[in-house]
């Protein structure tokens, strides 16, 4: 608890553009969250070479992103928005964490098993303990709860499991995460393969809306939207296109996907994917706007940058002094 609020924590890697799924599933979410938890949102920057990265457009990508957090609506006065990179905390407990945590649990991992046949010539040991630098970066803060995509869940499993070994051997020293799923839009799938999720690192650009698209693109995208031949809008999952169309019309209008159902009965797919496209414009417009005067402002970014590291910082040495002290490392004399 901080202030009488339990402490969240989430974070996004600046790897490729952010997609509308990364907003649905996980921005959108993050703002709801806002006033109830103390925030912590990071750009998680030492996941990214997990997987090798150009180093000056990794730079441009996290500063982008970190602006990003703040255009989609984060107040970074109430969420401490900061570089992962920046507070030496993360490394340090996941270091430790690495000697809570078995090679077996980490070869479980669906994400390692599917990175490593990605990137079959740069299978490193980082990618393998990923989850454990993860699972820092959430202990570190006393986490209560963390808003993930499914996809994380196994992560989150770990996270948990490892917290619970080092408690039972040295007491109560983290507190143990729970996820959070957002209701709506959990997840939204790829608009040329509706049965694969919408994906940053997707070839296809058709397949996903960027955050940056512009109102052209937009439309032009979920009118070539791969659906079906059933000419009717339905809520099923024999029509995975219409389905994840009305998944991200519902998360763009508040509507729920009945009344989005009824809404358009009895009207072609045409006109559902314009109206599609328009919702999706109207909500990412305001926040391109948004972004794009923000990223002018380069003192008022960097004070941000600055000042949220410190308050991390302060966070992040409090759980650590009390992780040092219990596994043996001798105090520092000052
Ligand atoms: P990559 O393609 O590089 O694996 P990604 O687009 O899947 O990236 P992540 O960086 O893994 O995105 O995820 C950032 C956050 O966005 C996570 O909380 C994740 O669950 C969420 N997310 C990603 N894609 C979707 C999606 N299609 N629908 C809903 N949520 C998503
Ligand atoms: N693995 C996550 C990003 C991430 C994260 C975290 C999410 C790194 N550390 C801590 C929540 C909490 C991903 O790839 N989406």
């Amino acid at each position: 608890m901080i202030d009488d609020k339990k402490i969240l924590f989430s974070g996004m890697q600046a790897t490729g553009n952010l997609t509308l799924g990364n907003y649905i599933g996980a921005l959108k979410n993050w703002l709801t969250l806002q006033d109830e938890y103390e925030t912590f949102y990071s750009v998680v920057d030492l996941h990214s070479i997990t997987v090798r990265q150009d180093p000056a457009e990794l730079r441009s990508r996290a500063r982008k992103l970190l602006t990003l957090y703040i255009a989609a609506g984060l107040d970074p006065e109430k969420n401490c928005i900061y570089y992962q990179s920046h507070v030496s905390g993360h490394a340090e407990l996941a270091w430790i964490l690495n000697c809570f945590t078995y090679m077996g649990e980490l070869q479980r991992m669906t994400q390692f098993k599917d990175k490593s046949a990605k990137h079959a010539d740069n299978i490193n040991a980082g990618l393998f303990t990923y989850p454990v630098l993860m699972a820092a970066d959430i202990l570190l803060y006393q986490t209560d709860v963390v808003p993930v995509g499914k996809d994380q869940l196994q992560h989150l499993e770990i996270t948990r499991d490892i917290a619970q070994r080092f408690n039972s051997i040295y007491g109560d020293v983290f507190t143990i995460p729970e996820p959070y799923i957002g209701k709506t839009g959990a997840k939204i799938m790829s608009l040329q393969d509706p049965e694969k999720k919408m994906s940053k690192s997707d070839e296809n650009p058709n397949a996903s809306i960027y955050l940056m698209d512009d109102k052209d693109t937009i439309i032009r995208k979920f009118k070539r939207a791969v659906t079906d031949s059933e000419a009717n809008i339905a809520y099923n999952d024999t029509q995975p296109g219409i389905h994840n169309l009305i998944d991200i019309y519902s998360a763009c209008t508040g509507k729920t996907a009945d009344e989005v159902v009824s809404e358009f009965a009895g009207r072609g797919y045409g006109e559902f994917k314009l109206a599609v496209g328009e919702a999706v414009a109207d909500l990412l417009g305001p926040l391109q706007a948004r972004f794009f005067d923000l990223e002018k402002d380069k003192a008022y970014i960097d004070g941000v940058i600055k000042n949220n590291a410190e308050k991390a910082d302060y966070y992040a040495q409090k759980t650590l002094r009390k992780v040092k002290k219990k596994v043996g490392f001798p105090e520092k004399i000052r």
